[in-house]
C-alpha cells in the first residue's frame, strides 16, 4: 500500500461508504471493489451495498455531472468502477433461489448508449426470479421486434436517459400496436427522464421509478395476468 493509501478496511460502515462515494467520484475501480467486498465480509446484504454505497454515489456523480463539474471521460470512468461493484454483487443478487416468475427483454432504446441503470433492473429482475434477456444499448424498434419474436416474452422493457431518446419508446410501442402484439406484453418503461404521465402517453403499462419498483410492477401485472387467465 502506498503512503496516501487509504486502509478500507480500517474505516467503519458510515466512513467506508462515505469513502466509496469519494472513490466513485474518481473512478477507482479497484477501491470501488474492494470497499463491496469488504461491506459484504461485514454482513451487509448485496441489495443495501448496491443501493447505500453505488447507486447513492453515482447519483453524486450525476450532479455534478449536471452542473458542468464533471465531464464525460471522467463520468465513463466513475461508470466503469460502479460496473465492476455491480459485477461481485450480480451473482450474489440472483442467488435467492427465487421459482421462475417471467420472461422480459430489455433494452436501452436508439441513440442512447447509458446502460447502468438497465444493467440494474437487470439484475434485481434476475435476483426476483425472472428471465431476463438483455439486449444491451442503441435498440432499434426492428431489434426490439426480433427479440420479441425470438423469446415470446410477458415483459418489454425500455429504458431512455435522454430527453431526446425516450420519444423513441412510443415509436416502439406504436409499431407493437400495428403488429397486433401490442397487448400480447405487458410494457414497461423507465430511466431518469420518463415519469408516469410519460409512460401513459406514449401506451406503456407502466412507469418504473427504480429497478426494485421494476420488479414489483412486473410482479404485479403477471399475477393480475394469470388472475384474468385463470377466471376467462
Ligand atoms: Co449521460 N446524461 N450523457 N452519460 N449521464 C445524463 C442522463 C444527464 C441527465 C446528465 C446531466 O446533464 N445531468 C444528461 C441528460 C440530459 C437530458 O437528456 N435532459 C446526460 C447527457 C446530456 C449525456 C450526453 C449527451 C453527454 C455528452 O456527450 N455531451 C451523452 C449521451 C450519449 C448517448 O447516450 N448518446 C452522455 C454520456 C454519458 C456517459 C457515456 C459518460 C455515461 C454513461 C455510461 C453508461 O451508462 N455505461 C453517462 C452517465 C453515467 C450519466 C449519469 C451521470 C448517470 C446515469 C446513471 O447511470 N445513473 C446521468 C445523470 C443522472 O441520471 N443523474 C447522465 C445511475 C442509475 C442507477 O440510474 O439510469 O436513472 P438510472 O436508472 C434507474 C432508474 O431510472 C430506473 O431504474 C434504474 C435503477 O434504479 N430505470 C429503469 C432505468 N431504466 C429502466 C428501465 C426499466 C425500469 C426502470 O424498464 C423496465
Amino acid at each position: 500500500m502506498a503512503e496516501d493509501d487509504i486502509d478500507l478496511s480500517a474505516l467503519d460502515d458510515d466512513g467506508l461508504v462515505a469513502q466509496m462515494h469519494d472513490d466513485l467520484y474518481d473512478g477507482l475501480k479497484e477501491e470501488i471493489e474492494e470497499g463491496v467486498r469488504i461491506l459484504l465480509a461485514r454482513g451487509w446484504t448485496p441489495y443495501r451495498v448496491l443501493t447505500e454505497a453505488l447507486v447513492e454515489g453515482m447519483r453524486i456523480v450525476g450532479e455534478d455531472f449536471r452542473d458542468g463539474i464533471l465531464f464525460v471521460p471522467e463520468v465513463l470512468l466513475s461508470a466503469n468502477a460502479m460496473k465492476a461493484g455491480m459485477a461481485i454483487l450480480k451473482p450474489l443478487l440472483a442467488e435467492t433461489g427465487a421459482p421462475r416468475m417471467g420472461k422480459m427483454v430489455i433494452g436501452t432504446v436508439k441513440g442512447d448508449i447509458h446502460d447502468i441503470g438497465k444493467n440494474l433492473v437487470c439484475m434485481m429482475m434476475e435476483g426476483a426470479g425472472f428471465e431476463v434477456v438483455d439486449l444491451g444499448i442503441n435498440n432499434s424498434v426492428e431489434r426490439y421486434l426480433e427479440a420479441i419474436a425470438e423469446h415470446s416474452p410477458d415483459i418489454l422493457g425500455m429504458s431512455a436517459l435522454l430527453t431526446t431518446t425516450m420519444p423513441y419508446m412510443k415509436l416502439v410501442i406504436d409499431t407493437l400496436k400495428e403488429r397486433g402484439i401490442r397487448d400480447d406484453l405487458v410494457v414497461l418503461v423507465g430511466g431518469a427522464p420518463l415519469n408516469e404521465e410519460f409512460a401513459r402517453a406514449v401506451g406503456a403499462d407502466a412507469y418504473c421509478r427504480d429497478a426494485a419498483v421494476a420488479v414489483e410492477t412486473a410482479r404485479e401485472f403477471l399475477r393480475r395476468r394469470d388472475n384474468r387467465r385463470a377466471s376467462a
